[in-house]
C-alpha cells in the first residue's frame, strides 16, 4: 500500500511539466517572411518550377512585433525562428549589415517579451549565388556557410544560447536531390550521398566555429543541435523483411546522421522534429524495397492530416525512449498538425504532449516542445493550402485569428498539466 501510495505522489508531481520548460512554436525564414528574393527557392518559383509562389508570405518580415505579441498572450516563452542568409548576403561577400540589424532587433522583441530564441542557421534555402556555384554538391563550398555562420554567431553571440545549425539534413539532401521536389530539383542517389556528408561535415565545422566565438568572447557556452527529422517506422505484418526494413529505415533515417555527429562530440542536444508514421510493408529483398516501400493496403488505419500523414502519438514516446542511450537532452524543436479541423490539431498536440510526458517520466530529459507552426504559411512544394498555424492567417488582408487550439495550449503552458 505504501509503496502504491508513494507512486501515485510520485507520478502526481510528475504529471506536471517541469517550470523551467520551453514552450514555443517555429517559424522558417522562407516559409513566413515574404519577399525573400535572393534565394533559390523564389528563383524557382520564379520560373514556376513549383505549384506556388511564396510571394509575401506572411509578411512577418515586417509584421513580426505583432505575431510576438500573440505568442506572448498564449504564453510562449521560447521561439524557434530561421536567419534567412540570402538576406544576409544576396551577392557573394557582400553582407548587408542592416539584415544582420533585423535579426537583432527580432531576438530584441524576444527577449523583451520573456522569450528565450532558437536560432536556426540553414531552413532548406540557400543564396542563389552560392546554389549556382553548385551548392551543398560541392564539398569546397563549405567555407562559405562557415563564413556566414561565422559571422551571424559574433553579431548575435551575447543574445542567443540555443542554435540550429541545420534544418533536417536529411529531408534536404533527399527532396532535393533524390525526389526533385525541391530546388535543385535533382534524382541523383549519388548527389544525395554527397549533399548529406556535406552538411554532416559542414554541421561540425560550424559547431567548432559557434563555441570558438563563444569561448573568445567569454561567454557561457552555447548549446548548439541541429533538428532531426525522426518518423515512426512501424511494421505492418511481423515478417522477415520488414523487420529487416525497420531496422535499417530506423537505422539510415533516423540515427546514422545524429550518431555520426555524437561521435564527433558535436551535439549539446538532440533537436527533434517529429510528425507521422511510415508503415512498412516490403514485398521484396530489394533495397528499394528495404528502404523505401510503404504499406499500400490501408493496414492499420489512422486519423490523417490534410496531407494525408497518419497521426500517430506513441511514435513521438517510442522514438524519445529510444534516444536515451545517448544521455543528452532533448528539445522538441517541431511537432505539429495541417488540418482545417481544429479540434484535431488539439487532440493531436494534447496526445503528443502525453507521450512525451510519459517519456520523462521514464528520464527523458526533454528541454522544451515548440509547436510547428506559430503562423499558418507556405508549406514548401505543398504551397499555401496545408494549414499548421496555431494562427490562422488570411492571406489577403495579412489578418491574424487565435486558433481555439492556441488557447487550449496556453492552458497547460499556464498550469503544466494536461487539461
Ligand atoms: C520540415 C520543416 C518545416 C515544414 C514542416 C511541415 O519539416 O519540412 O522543418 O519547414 O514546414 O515540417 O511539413
Amino acid at each position: 500500500m505504501l509503496g502504491f501510495s508513494f507512486f501515485r505522489c510520485y507520478n502526481a508531481l510528475m504529471n506536471k511539466f517541469p517550470q523551467d520548460f520551453f514552450w514555443g512554436a517555429a517559424t522558417s525564414s522562407h516559409q513566413v517572411e515574404g519577399g525573400n528574393i535572393y534565394n533559390d527557392w523564389w528563383q524557382a518559383e520564379e520560373k514556376h518550377q513549383l505549384k506556388e509562389a511564396s510571394l509575401s508570405a506572411c509578411e512577418h518580415y515586417k509584421l513580426y512585433p505583432q505575431d510576438f505579441a500573440i505568442a506572448k498572450e498564449l504564453g510562449h516563452n521560447c521561439h524557434r525562428f530561421s536567419i534567412e542568409w540570402s538576406r544576409i548576403e544576396p551577392r557573394e561577400g557582400d553582407f548587408q549589415p542592416q539584415a544582420i540589424q533585423h535579426y537583432r532587433q527580432v531576438i530584441a522583441e524576444l527577449k523583451a517579451k520573456g522569450m528565450e530564441p532558437v536560432v536556426t542557421l540553414h531552413h532548406f534555402t540557400n543564396p542563389v549565388w552560392f546554389s549556382e556555384k553548385g551548392g551543398w554538391t560541392n564539398f569546397k563550398l563549405q567555407k562559405y556557410f562557415l563564413r556566414f555562420v561565422e559571422k551571424i554567431t559574433a553579431a548575435l553571440a551575447a543574445e542567443v544560447k540555443y542554435w540550429i545549425t541545420i534544418n533536417e539534413p536529411l529531408v534536404y539532401s533527399s527532396h532535393a536531390y533524390l525526389l526533385g521536389a525541391w530546388p535543385p530539383k535533382q534524382c541523383s542517389l549519388w548527389q544525395t550521398a554527397k549533399v548529406t556528408l556535406n552538411l554532416a561535415q559542414t554541421h561540425i565545422k560550424a559547431y567548432r566555429i559557434i563555441h570558438r566565438i563563444y569561448r573568445e568572447k567569454g561567454l557561457p557556452g552555447p548549446l548548439v543541435s541541429i533538428a532531426a527529422n525522426l518518423q515512426a517506422f512501424e511494421i505492418c505484418r511481423p515478417t522477415l523483411k520488414n523487420k529487416l526494413a525497420r531496422y535499417l529505415r530506423n537505422k539510415l533515417y533516423n540515427f546514422y546522421f545524429i550518431e555520426l555527429l555524437l561521435r564527433k562530440k558535436t551535439l549539446d542536444y538532440i533537436g527533434v522534429n517529429y510528425y507521422s508514421r511510415n508503415l512498412i510493408d516490403t514485398r521484396h529483398w530489394g533495397v528499394r524495397s528495404l528502404l523505401l516501400e510503404t504499406c499500400q493496403e490501408n493496414h492499420h488505419p489512422l486519423r490523417k492530416n490534410s496531407l494525408g500523414w497518419d497521426i500517430y502519438p506513441h511514435g513521438l514516446y517510442k522514438l524519445l525512449i529510444s534516444l536515451k542511450k545517448y544521455n543528452l537532452p532533448v528539445f522538441i524543436t517541431e511537432n505539429g498538425i495541417c488540418t482545417g479541423d481544429d479540434d484535431l490539431r488539439w487532440d493531436y498536440i494534447r496526445e503528443h504532449l502525453e507521450e512525451t510526458l510519459r517519456a520523462m517520466e521514464e528520464g527523458v530529459r526533454v528541454a522544451g516542445y515548440i509547436y510547428w507552426s506559430l503562423l499558418d504559411n507556405f508549406e514548401w512544394d505543398k504551397g499555401f493550402g496545408p494549414r499548421f498555424g496555431l494562427v490562422h492567417v488570411d492571406y489577403p488582408t495579412q489578418k491574424r485569428s487565435i486558433r481555439e487550439s492556441a488557447r487550449k495550449l496556453a492552458e497547460v503552458i499556464k498550469s503544466g498539466a494536461i487539461i
